[in-house]
């Protein structure tokens, strides 16, 4: 009877800090390297080098576990974990250089790349105001290279720009900047579409880089949450102006999360070429990667999910 009503109660709390999810980007239990060749929904494209995407994505529910806040629990009196994603990595290597359309003509040999693309049902998630979940975990045995800039969670509008970003490195400049890496490479930060820093964290070891990005798509305004492993989300930003960001749909855009890498400036370049970061510099072809989990997509109306079925109302000031 007692186990009933614990099972019952806790049905009801959870139906009660229920957010609405737009888009669910947990990778599933039963999600397979075959999967992401097709690739298999939640993900719909992997923009990536010449290899096919599971040689560049992988999937483990173990090795290493997902961030915590998203693990549910089994029913009954013992608290018991309930697996609810796998965590997904995402690998670059010196074949990673996207060819858009095919055409050799267009290699990106700027860049080194791997991105998932969520989701690009544009309407149902950038209207209103949503919020987008994603957690970000090194991977020490292929670490970026903090000498040059990478973009590693954005949403991309069709004019390229990004609505916000997380960047992780030194800027890329050009020329390029004397020291190297800059005071800032070692940090996570979260930008506005302007490239103002909103948030930014020091990028450790073994710790999952939990976020939330409160898009407000009407106002163009920005608001941030954060936490690190097991702790809940907080809000750690106020409501930031996001104006040069492009009202209405031209506005919205694709929802990419994994590692692109900017190239360092080659100074034997033409002048031209050294500005063309998408298709000429440096890039030593490295293998690195880093790890994601908990990525969604939830509506405002019931306010900000910070882990454990809780949620924190939204960024208003
Ligand atoms: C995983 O299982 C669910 C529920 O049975 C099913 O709807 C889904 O298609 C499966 N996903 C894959 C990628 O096989
Ligand atoms: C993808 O590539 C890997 C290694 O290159 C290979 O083992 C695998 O069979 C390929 N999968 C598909 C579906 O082509
Ligand atoms: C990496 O790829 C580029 C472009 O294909 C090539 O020119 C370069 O030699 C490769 N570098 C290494 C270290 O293999
Ligand atoms: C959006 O802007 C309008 C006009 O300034 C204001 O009345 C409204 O409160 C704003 N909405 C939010 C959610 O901030
Ligand atoms: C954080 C912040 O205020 N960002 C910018 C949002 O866009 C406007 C208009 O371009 C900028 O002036 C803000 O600095």
């Amino acid at each position: 009877m007692l186990f009933r009503a614990a099972t019952i109660l806790s049905a009801i709390v959870s139906l009660t800090f229920a957010t609405p999810i737009i888009y669910d980007g947990r990778a599933p239990l039963n999600y397979t390297e075959a999967d992401i060749d097709g690739p298999k929904a939640p993900y719909v494209y992997v923009v990536r080098g010449s290899k096919n995407s599971s040689y560049y994505v992988d999937f483990d529910k173990i090795l290493p576990p997902p961030t915590p806040l998203w693990i549910g629990k089994l029913p009954g009196f013992l608290p018991l974990p309930k697996l609810t994603e796998q965590t997904v990595k995402v690998k670059i290597d010196n074949s990673s250089v996207f060819v858009p359309g095919g055409n050799p003509a267009n290699a990106q040999y700027g860049f080194r790349r791997t991105e998932i693309i969520a989701q690009n049902d544009r309407n149902a998630m950038e209207t209103g105001t949503t919020v987008f979940h994603f957690s970000i975990l090194k991977d020490d045995l292929h670490p970026l290279n903090p000498k040059h800039e990478y973009q590693i969670v954005f949403i991309e509008p069709n004019d390229g720009t990004h609505v916000f970003q997380v960047r992780y490195g030194s800027n890329f400049a050009n020329p390029t900047q004397a020291h190297l890496p800059t005071s800032n490479a070692f940090n996570l930060e979260i930008t506005d579409h302007a490239l103002n820093v909103i948030y930014s964290v020091p990028f450790k070891s073994l710790t999952w880089y939990n976020f939330a990005v409160q898009v407000d798509w009407t106002n163009r305004t920005l608001g941030v949450f954060a936490s690190q492993n097991a702790d809940q989300l907080e809000k750690v930003s106020k409501l930031r102006p996001n104006l040069s960001a492009t009202a209405g749909p031209d506005g919205q855009g694709d929802f990419h999360f994994g590692v692109i890498k900017l190239p360092l400036v080659n100074p034997t370049d033409s002048e031209a070429d050294k500005g063309d970061v998408v298709h000429h510099g440096i890039q030593e072809g490295t293998t690195e990667a880093l790890y994601y989990s908990g990525v969604f997509v939830e509506s405002i109306t019931k306010g900000v999910s910070t882990g454990y079925g809780k949620t924190t109302t939204p960024i208003t000031a």
